[in-house]
């Protein structure tokens, strides 16, 4: 057995510490019994693990390097005396989402740690889809010395100071901690960062290799705590007031919930019966209102569904709540031909300004659609809408008819394949049926397998499906698994990948058994990013450079990790059902290949129901978005 070397006074001071402070139950409560000194001479790299427990941030992902040592040891003490929890990754992209749906799916917020250099870097480019989904984490980066005693192995290699605090200063807000004294504001505005109500996203906190074990005073007292902030509205009912006249007047109303609305379920609902209106969800707002809600649209924009887009073109008026109007959950701007006006309910002044035409309701969507509400009860403003809401059930009708011939499809034959597979609609609305069947969650990654999938959930509750339709990161949902590893109550998750994504991210294969995730990864492989080949051939009716020729087999790659169970959900449907049970009942990480179809049968896909500003389609969109008045 190792023997432990005999500690430095220094690690023995910061043991006690951390021994007081785990005992007390806190910071606070060491404060208050007197076992931790209110002002305390400590490191920088502690400190801020300090500061950081102030606000309840106790969970790291991490990926150590020269440029983290000294964090790295604080964090081992801590972690030692129970009071910190940390686990190791290897891939800081991987990591980086974890920690997104750590905070996402579970609401804990958790710091990710890299070394210098090209470990910050990857971790910075997975943190876009944090940012792009107002999803608060902390990011902390090692950082050239603030000596300048020469080039540090790994920094921008430039004359200039402080190159990666102004590249993640661009994606989110940033801090580098070249002194060690202003850790306390770097974290106060860092609360702010990551607990805004609205505009949540990364924040990054640059530590520099040589200030880390800097010392200094702190006073405990005074580290700032996670704010706790009031639900804002309007101060009086006038804009109300116009809103509601508006809603009473139209004839068709329609709601645009995005993915802010997620967990604002029950005023979503209460909005649109009162209003008569129907709702169009967002990729990323499945399940805010229940699936069989005569009211429920599906999904509208440019990928959509037949009954989404056709209330969003076909209303006169305009509900945006909880939406910044991304493109491709907008129709590229263009999604609402037939709107007069729009009522707009978001915290955000100019997400709740992007249309012309808007009365903006500023405030918690809770509390301003609550309000909104209750006047359109009152003035029984949904009764002239019987006729408009009849329409859409109709195509909801339509919507379901025509995806229920497509899960009726049996196995395809396929060039890749050579042989019938099933079709990945098919395959991916059982894998999402038996996900409801045992509650587990559902994480989306991107492409084919993305768009199908949100075309295909049938939730009833926000927090079902998590799909990364900010970003759309390839290899997201594998990586979102690994947030499990540190989640006060695991829930079981299956991730949706395509052969393309899983590629991407195939770490979680090890680090899932490390850190003893129980989870189940479904690979819906067509050989190729089919999602692109599929936009390839819409635009320019020519494939290029989308697929390869190497045939992977997966079973046996994922086989290869001790402790992953890897199956083949084979050609059909009852095959694949029973490689889901046996995956599912396996004590750990499982993996299930499914060959699917790629190829021109209309009934392998579910179709793209909206416009999209991208590729040779510009010019029609654009000419459109140029004529419209919104
Ligand atoms: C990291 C990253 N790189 C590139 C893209 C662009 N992109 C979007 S979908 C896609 C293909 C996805 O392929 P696959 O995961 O196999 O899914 P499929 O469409 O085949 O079902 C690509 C390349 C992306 N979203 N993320
Ligand atoms: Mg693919």
């Amino acid at each position: 057995m190792l023997r432990r070397p005999p500690e430095s006074e220094a690690d023995r001071a910061m043991r006690a510490r951390a021994h007081a402070i785990a005992k007390a139950g806190g910071i606070e409560a060491a404060l208050a019994n007197g076992s931790v000194a209110k002002l305390i001479d400590v490191t920088l790299s502690e400190a801020l693990v300090l500061g950081l427990m102030k606000q309840g941030v106790r969970k790291y992902f991490a990926i150590f390097g020269h440029g983290s040592t000294d964090l790295g040891n604080v964090l081992r003490i801590y972690e030692e005396e129970g009071i910190t929890r940390t686990v190791n990754c290897r891939n800081e992209v991987e990591m980086a989402h974890a920690a997104t749906a750590l905070r996402w799916q579970y609401g804990e917020l958790s710091a990710v740690v890299t070394s210098i250099g090209p470990g910050a870097m990857q971790a910075f480019a997975g943190s876009l889809a944090a940012a792009s989904n107002g999803v608060g984490v902390y990011h902390i980066y090692g950082d050239e010395t603030t000596y300048g005693e020469g080039y540090n192995m790994q920094q921008v290699p430039k004359e200039e100071q402080g190159a990666f605090g102004r590249m993640t200063a661009v994606l989110g807000q940033s801090y580098v901690l070249h002194t060690p004294g202003a850790v306390r504001d770097a974290l106060r505005r860092g609360a702010l960062c990551v607990n805004h109500p609205y505009r949540a996203g990364p924040f990054y906190l640059l530590l520099p290799l040589n200030t880390q074990p800097a010392r200094l005073a702190v006073n405990l007292a005074a580290l700032p705590a996670r704010p706790e902030l009031p639900k804002l509205a309007p101060a009086d009912d006038t804009a109300i007031d116009q809103a509601a006249a508006m809603i009473a007047k139209a004839g068709k109303v329609a709601i645009k919930a995005g993915g802010g609305t997620r967990g604002h379920d029950a005023a979503v609902k209460r909005l649109a019966e009162a209003a008569g209106a129907a709702v169009v969800l967002s990729p990323g707002s499945t399940g805010v209102l229940p699936d069989a809600h005569a009211q429920n649209m599906h999904v509208g924009g440019s990928k959509g569904s037949i009954s989404g887009n056709y209330a969003m073109s076909e209303a006169e008026l305009l509900i945006v709540i909880g939406s910044r109007a991304v493109c491709q959950a907008d129709c590229s701007g263009i999604g609402y031909k037939n709107a007069q006006g729009v009522i707009n309910i978001n915290g955000d002044l100019a997400d709740a300004t992007h249309y012309n035409k808007t009365v903006a309701l500023i405030g918690d969507i809770g509390a301003v659609a609550g309000r909104l509400a209750a006047k359109l009860e009152a003035a029984k403003a949904g009764a002239n809408k019987s006729a408009w809401l009849k329409a859409c059930a109709d195509k909801k009708k339509e919507w379901a008819d025509y995806k229920a011939k497509r899960y009726a499809c049996g196995p395809l034959r396929d060039d890749a394949w050579q042989k019938p597979v099933l079709t990945q609609p098919a395959a991916i609305k059982i894998v999402a049926d038996f996900a409801k069947s045992i509650d587990a969650a559902k994480f989306f990654d991107a492409g084919d397998v993305q768009a199908n999938g949100f075309q295909i959930v049938e939730d009833d509750r926000t927090g079902d499906t998590f799909t990364e339709a900010g970003a759309s990161y390839m290899g997201f949902a594998v990586s979102a698994l690994l947030g499990a590893a540190l989640a006060d109550k695991p829930r079981y998750g299956i991730a949706f990948t395509g052969d393309g994504s899983f590629m991407m991210n195939p770490q979680v294969l090890i680090d899932a058994v490390e850190h003893k995730v129980r989870g189940m990864i479904v690979i819906f492989d067509n050989r190729r990013m089919a999602a692109i080949t599929g936009l390839q051939l819409a635009q320019y009716q020519q494939e290029f450079r989308t697929g390869d020729h190497v045939a992977v087999d997966y079973v046996r790659l994922a086989s290869a990790v001790s402790g992953v169970l890897a199956l083949s959900g084979g050609d059909k449907a009852d095959t694949l059902r029973d490689a889901l049970k046996s995956a599912q009942a396996h004590d750990g990480l499982s993996v299930v290949h499914v060959p699917v179809y790629n190829g021109p049968d209309e009934l392998g896909g579910l179709g793209a129901w909206g416009e999209w500003n991208v590729g040779n389609w510009v010019a029609d969109v654009q000419s459109a978005w140029i004529k419209q008045d919104l």
